[in-house]
């Protein structure tokens, strides 16, 4: 008998000046649509606060069967040896140490990774790939992918990679995603292989080799998951690959 696989979704950060009884109160959170795709998915989602003992973080990750990266602020240019450019948007780079740390130790463990938007240019970032710091800068840019309302909605196409896992999950050439990043990869890291592409060019998914399930999505399925099955589809692979044979 197997058991549900627990799902360590990273957490974020913000403080709350609007709040009503305590303005200014700090804030660990994620969006809920994590948690519901995670949910919807057969997994068992647990939020893990920004915390930066690396012991802890070891901790944090041996409790979990699967690593699900969140999506979030800009990750600071010096992390691939870059100064800011004026377009560049906030960055928390202690979310930045806790991200890559907690990768570390999920590849140490051979835990399955999902990375979703800052997730994926996480895991390109910590491996030696750079990114642009905007959309705009990239010479591939001539389509809109800060769609707005409403979320859920695909807005522009990607074509998948013949032969990678993304491909053998969704099973056809092509399929329509939402959109909402202003930062992409520009360089992909080595040991990293581009799973699909948006029709200007961008590289919209990434996948490290080797066996072990490590892959990045630069798009929002955990927002369409409970309206598109195909994209839940993406949610039910990773927790299966995440169930411990105990
Ligand atoms: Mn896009």
């Amino acid at each position: 008998m197997k058991n549900k696989a627990i799902i360590g979704i990273s957490g974020n950060f913000a403080v709350d000046y609007n709040h009503k009884m305590v303005p200014g109160v700090e804030k660990a959170y994620v969006f809920n649509y994590y948690v519901e795709a995670i949910a919807l998915a057969g997994g068992v989602p647990v939020i893990l606060p920004i915390v930066s003992d690396p012991k802890a973080i070891k901790k944090q990750v041996e409790s979990v069967d699967g690593l699900l990266l969140s999506g979030g602020h800009d990750i600071t240019p010096f992390a691939y040896d870059q100064e800011p450019h004026p377009l560049l948007q906030d960055v928390l780079p202690r979310r930045d140490d806790f991200d890559f740390k907690l990768i570390e130790c999920a590849l140490e463990a051979k835990k399955p990774i999902l990375g979703i938007c800052r997730g994926m240019q996480a895991l390109n970032v910590m491996f030696g790939g750079d990114l642009y710091q905007d959309v705009s800068l990239a010479k591939e840019y001539t389509l809109k992918h800060v769609q707005g309302n409403p979320l859920k909605d695909p807005t522009h196409t990607i074509d998948l990679v013949e032969g990678t896992r993304l491909q053998n999950i969704f099973k056809t050439k092509s399929i329509r995603i939402n959109t909402y990043h202003h930062q992409a990869i520009h360089q992909i890291a080595d040991g990293f292989y581009p799973s699909a592409f948006a029709k200007d060019g961008m590289i919209e998914a990434i996948e490290k080799d080797g066996d072990s399930f490590v892959m990045g999505v630069q798009w929002h399925p955990e927002m369409m998951a409970a309206e598109h099955p195909t994209m839940l589809k993406l949610f039910k692979f990773f927790v299966k690959e995440s169930i411990s044979e105990t």
